[in-house]
């Protein structure tokens, strides 16, 4: 039986009825670019407060970063500080930097150094134009002093404190300029200051003075110790020189050897004649039983050449000679005898001489090489 489709197309509902049912289309798509739009400018809003989150952020982080490298650099200068702190306490603390300080308290109080104190320190004596202050200068490492030839260089007592330091520098304790020891220039200067205070000790009508010249050297591979140049000691007042001169020089040597803790360090020139040494009967007198008594026989170079009898170096270097005792006997060549020379080309015309040295080799062989610079 077929349906009744009058009844049926009549119980299906009205195509309008259906359209109303349905949603509105438009009024969804109206909604939806609302929240399309609404949600993109809150994606934009969000791009936006992310943008500046970072932005501040970079901000923030670029302020931290700054504030980390200046305290890191704080830091440094606080360490560096501490550092040096701890290092000058450290140096301070060491004895021949203590011994060097009370040296100078003490040759404050007593210029003449007559007082007995019981520090100890290398002290250099020898006749004029000997060689101390060359074989000093070899110590140092540095051709520091002030020079000339055949006169008096030397006119007070000069105290060096050696000591190693990472430069090679020289100082007075009572200024703040450090002079660079490897520079010409600063070399130069620090001759002149030296003779400028040289001078300036030396009283008005004298020729020498008791008043000690301070200062320190520091350099890499330098030996720490305190020396003492002196003036040479002279048999004749020349003119022009104060008359007491030679007493004066006496004296200051004297005391400085009276010292029981000094070391002398005696020293003699091996191109003149031993007959010739005033400063032998002064050491002798002093150190009679040379206890702290070393003794240095200089320009052997110069001795090798000129001497008429070569077993005299022999004899000098084996103790033999000259009428004073001593620890031990040491030969050196300490210049070439012009004053322009680097320590550099000194060590190599020292080391050029031994190696070809007749003399020198056949005495004791490698003994008598007493090379300065590495003592
Ligand atoms: N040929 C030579 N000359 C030297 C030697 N040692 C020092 N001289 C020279 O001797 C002179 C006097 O030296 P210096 O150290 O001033 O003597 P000082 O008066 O005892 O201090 C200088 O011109 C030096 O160059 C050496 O071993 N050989
Ligand atoms: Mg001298």
């Amino acid at each position: 039986m077929l349906p009744d489709f009058n009844k049926l197309a009549k119980a299906l509902p009205e195509m309008e009825e259906i359209a109303k049912l349905l949603p509105d289309m438009d009024k969804i798509g109206e909604n939806f670019t609302f929240l399309k739009s609404l949600l993109s400018s809150d994606k934009e809003k969000i791009d936006q407060l992310q943008e500046e989150l970072l932005r501040t952020q970079l901000k923030y982080q670029r302020m931290l970063e700054r504030l980390e490298k200046e305290n890191k650099e704080l830091r440094k200068v606080v360490l560096q500080k501490d550092d040096k702190g701890i290092h000058q306490r450290k140096v301070k603390k060491s004895l021949i930097d203590l011994y060097s300080e009370v040296l100078d308290i003490l040759s404050d109080y007593d210029a003449n150094y007559n007082t007995q104190d019981h520090l100890p320190r290398v002290v250099v004596v020898g006749d004029q134009s000997a060689g101390k202050t060359s074989v000093l200068e070899m110590i140092a490492q540095a051709r520091i002093f002030p020079r000339g030839s055949g006169e008096m260089m030397t006119r007070s007592p000069v105290k060096v404190t050696l000591s190693e330091g990472p430069h090679h520098v020289a100082l007075f304790k009572d200024s703040g300029r450090e002079f660079d020891l490897t520079k010409e220039e600063d070399l130069a200067a620090l001759r002149h200051e030296i003779e400028l205070r040289m001078r300036k000790s030396v009283k008005e009508g004298q020729t020498v003075s008791s008043e000690t010249i301070s200062l320190s050297v520091k350099g890499p591979g330098i030996q720490r110790m305190v020396l003492v140049d002196l003036p040479g000691v002279i048999s004749t007042v020349t003119t022009g020189m104060a008359s007491d001169t030679k007493e004066t020089i006496f004296s200051i040597s004297k005391a400085y050897m009276q010292n029981p803790n000094a070391i002398i360090l005696c020293i003699q020139d091996g191109s003149v004649d031993a007959e010739r040494s005033i400063v032998t009967d002064l050491v002798s007198q002093m150190d009679p039983q040379g206890k702290r008594t070393i003794f240095v026989l200089t320009k052997v170079d110069l001795a090798e050449k000129n001497l008429a009898s070569p077993s005299r170096i022999q004899q000098i270097v084996e103790g033999k000679l000259f009428p004073m005792k001593a620890l031990g006997y040491f030969a050196v060549v300490t210049g070439k005898g012009s004053s322009g020379e680097s320590i550099e080309s000194i060590k190599d015309y020292e080391e050029d001489f031994f190696q070809n040295s007749r003399l020198l080799r056949q005495v004791t062989p490698n003994s008598t090489n007493f090379n300065v610079t590495s003592h």
